[in-house]
């Protein structure tokens, strides 16, 4: 898998229904956080693209789990931001079946060998995001946190706020954090080490 070609990707499916998520046996790595949070960009960024992944100015707007083909080898799965309170409640149904269907009634749960949990630098965990870390951890499911938009603060605030996190919201518990600019690429290389290593 370190041969990967990161240049080779394509949409797979843009699935608005988890009947629609693909069933072959590829290894995938989901993208997991509120609207709004960076995972789109995120994921553009590790591919060293542009726009590749949709980039949304309307926070919530397409409910959708986009998987993205790397190489004919693993997917990335862009999973539909939470937290945006002007959903209306169609949105919001179709945000929990998606979801659901993809962390609790995926038949192919097996093949989703870490999720990435974005959460923003400026904002901290928010409760649903400790909500989402609290499922992750319950349900046994490999996972790590990266810090989305570091180019906003100065590298000793940046380091301030993780420093505050790991003494309150995530101390004790050994979860990875890793700071991540979309807009400089800092932290891209960390996080394709962090994703081979759970796909071996
Ligand atoms: N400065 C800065 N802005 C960022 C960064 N990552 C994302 N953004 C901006 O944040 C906004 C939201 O980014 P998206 O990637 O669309 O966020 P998302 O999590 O995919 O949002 P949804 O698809 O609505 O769930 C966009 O305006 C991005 O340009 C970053 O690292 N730095
Ligand atoms: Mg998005």
């Amino acid at each position: 898998m370190a041969n990967i070609n990161r240049n080779n990707v394509s949409l797979k499916m843009s699935a608005g229904m988890p009947h629609q998520f693909p069933t072959d046996q590829r290894p995938q790595v989901a993208f997991s956080g509120r609207s709004n949070v960076g995972k789109s960009s995120l994921i553009n960024s590790l591919l060293g693209r542009k726009s590749f992944a949709r980039v949304s100015s309307t926070p919530g707007k397409t409910i959708t789990v986009n998987f993205y083909d790397i190489d004919k080898q693993m997917y990335l799965v862009d999973l539909p931001g939470y937290g945006f309170a002007r959903r209306s409640p169609e949105e919001k149904k179709a945000w929990s079946a998606l979801t659901d269907g993809y962390f609790v009634k995926n038949k192919n749960i097996d093949c989703v060998k870490a999720v990435i949990q974005l959460v923003d630098i400026r904002v901290g965990p928010t409760d649903d995001d400790i909500m989402m870390i609290n499922f992750l951890i319950d349900s046994h499911m490999p996972f790590f946190v990266v810090a989305t938009k570091c180019d906003k603060l100065s590298k000793r605030a940046m380091q301030k706020t993780l420093d505050e996190w790991e003494n309150s919201c995530f101390a004790g518990t050994g979860i990875r954090v890793i700071p991540y600019s979309s807009v400089t690429g800092e932290g891209r290389e960390k996080v394709w080490g962090e994703i081979l290593s759970h796909l071996s």
